[in-house]
């Protein structure tokens, strides 16, 4: 057990702003006992997407991705808390939903949809370079903020 003060990038992606979960989601991170500490709701470019996502550039799902994330408005927030990256991931359940644990918000609210797809209606960051790399693509404000 490490105590370690950690900020994660949390987004609310398309299919969860359409289906009404953006105060469901927020809910379970709250409860949780986490910080939103920056929010906002926008639509997202596809210089941001393509950036965000790098990782995934090749792969057959990342023009659906791509597609997808601009489907629509998403939420993003800044979400602060002890290991809250790991206790975030943990919270949004397995990538995919069918298999995702009850209990987690992919597990309890997701489902297989039959999309090129996954639609899994959260990210959050999976490391803190990655959580570092990502806050600043949605909230470019915070450049040189501590
Ligand atoms: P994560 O969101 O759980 O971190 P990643 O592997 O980083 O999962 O993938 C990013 C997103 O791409 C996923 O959340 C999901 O929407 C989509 N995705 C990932 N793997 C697949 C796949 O094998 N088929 C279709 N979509 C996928
Ligand atoms: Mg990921």
């Amino acid at each position: 057990m490490t105590s370690q003060k950690e900020q994660t990038l949390v987004l609310i992606k398309p299919d969860g702003v359409r289906r009404g979960l953006i105060g469901e989601i927020i809910r379970r991170i709250e409860a949780k006992g986490y910080v939103v500490e920056n929010l906002k709701m926008s639509l997202v470019s596809i210089n941001q997407l393509k950036n965000h996502y790098q990782e995934h550039e090749g792969k057959p799902f990342f023009e659906p991705l791509l597609e997808f994330m601009q489907s629509g408005p998403i939420v993003a927030m800044v979400v602060s808390g002890n290991r809250v990256i790991e206790g975030f991931r943990s919270l949004a359940g397995a990538t995919e939903p069918t298999s995702a644990a009850p209990g987690t918000i992919r597990g309890d609210l997701a489902r297989d949809q039959g999309t090129k797809v996954v639609q899994n209606l959260v990210h959050g960051s999976d490391s803190s370079e990655s959580a570092q790399r990502e806050i600043l693509i949605f909230f470019p404000e915070l450049q040189g903020v501590k």
